[in-house]
């Protein structure tokens, strides 16, 4: 359904801002407002979840008695890279799933929802870009599959996706350069081949965390969202965005970190609560984390 609204973003009346009235006075909504309703209505009334999170949505939803609350928990951004809506760029769906953790059938609490990373028993992504993509993982490796619009099914595609050890890409918002630390500057000034040649990575960033991370999950490479002097905890969200990725991430022999710690080992404190993300194959990824140590203490000294 999602997919379908991306596809006519431009002919039916859901660009823009939300709260802006169309010619004919009706209210607009908002793409990823959109996305968030067709989530928790096609979710939650499927009988398996008893709790979900959204990026759009302060509170967790519970899922009401009268609506049999399951044993699943879901968090979710249903329309993440939205800047990027009203340009036509690739913009995704990014989803982990708990069991619940409070004892009984009831609806879901907030507990639910603050689960450490780990504990995921699936997570995954869909990409609208130019197919729909939808990967996931359970715990049994990670599997693609492209949407076949003639039949309205998912194919399975790739199976057991395995990322190079060793990236092509780096991935980072370099406008944010003056605000990193001596670390990542460092790191940054290697992948431009600065002090070695061989080093040398091919810079790629698109906005979407979703387009961006599939990119280098597939042909190897490393994404960046550090924290920065303006954001001291980055910018992402741990228990929609984060974790589920480094969960991606982990499966197919990668690795996710927030600089210094696992990123699914991150206790939650809050449920919107945002994280530094570095995320890719696992050589590129152990090396920033190594280079920004380094560098930072002895910067700091
Ligand atoms: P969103 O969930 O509000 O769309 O924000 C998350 C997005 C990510 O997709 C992307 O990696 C990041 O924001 C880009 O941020 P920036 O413009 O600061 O580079
Ligand atoms: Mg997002």
């Amino acid at each position: 359904m999602i997919s379908g609204y991306v596809r006519r973003a431009g002919l039916v009346d859901v660009l823009g801002a939300f709260g802006a009235r169309n010619v004919q006075g009706e209210e607009q909504q908002k793409l990823d407002v959109i996305a968030n309703e067709t989530v928790k209505q096609a979710i939650g009334f499927t009988g398996r979840v008893c709790v979900m999170a959204s990026e759009e949505e302060g509170d967790p939803v519970p899922v009401p008695a009268e609506r049999n609350p399951g044993k699943y928990v879901l968090l979710y951004d249903p329309l993440d890279g939205s800047s990027n809506i009203d340009v036509n760029v690739s913009i995704g769906t990014i989803f982990s799933i708990h069991k619940r953790a409070t004892p009984g059938n009831g609806p879901g609490t907030l507990a639910d929802c603050m689960q450490v990373g780990r504990d995921q028993i699936a997570a995954g992504y869909v990409i609208y870009g130019s197919s729909t993509v939808l990967v996931y993982s359970v715990g049994h490796g990670v599997h693609l599959f492209t949407l076949d619009p003639t039949i309205g099914e998912f194919r399975l595609l790739n199976h057991d996706i395995q990322t190079p050890p060793v990236g092509k890409f780096y991935s980072v918002n370099e406008s944010y350069y003056q605000r990193w630390t001596e670390g990542y500057r460092r790191v940054v000034q290697m992948f431009k081949g600065v002090e070695d040649p061989q080093q040398r990575k091919n810079a790629r960033y698109i906005g979407s965390l979703v387009a961006d991370f599939h990119r280098n999950l597939l042909a190897g490479g490393v994404f960046m969202y550090p924290a920065d002097s303006k954001s001291p905890k980055g910018k992402l969200r741990l228990q929609y965005e984060a974790n589920p990725l480094a969960f991606i991430a982990e499966q197919a022999g990668g690795k996710a970190t927030d600089g210094a710690r696992r990123i699914l080992d991150i206790e939650p404190e809050e449920l919107h609560q945002r994280t530094p993300l570095i995320i890719g194959s696992t050589s590129d990824v152990d090396f920033v984390m190594q280079t920004v140590t380094e560098v930072d203490a002895a910067t700091v000294t």
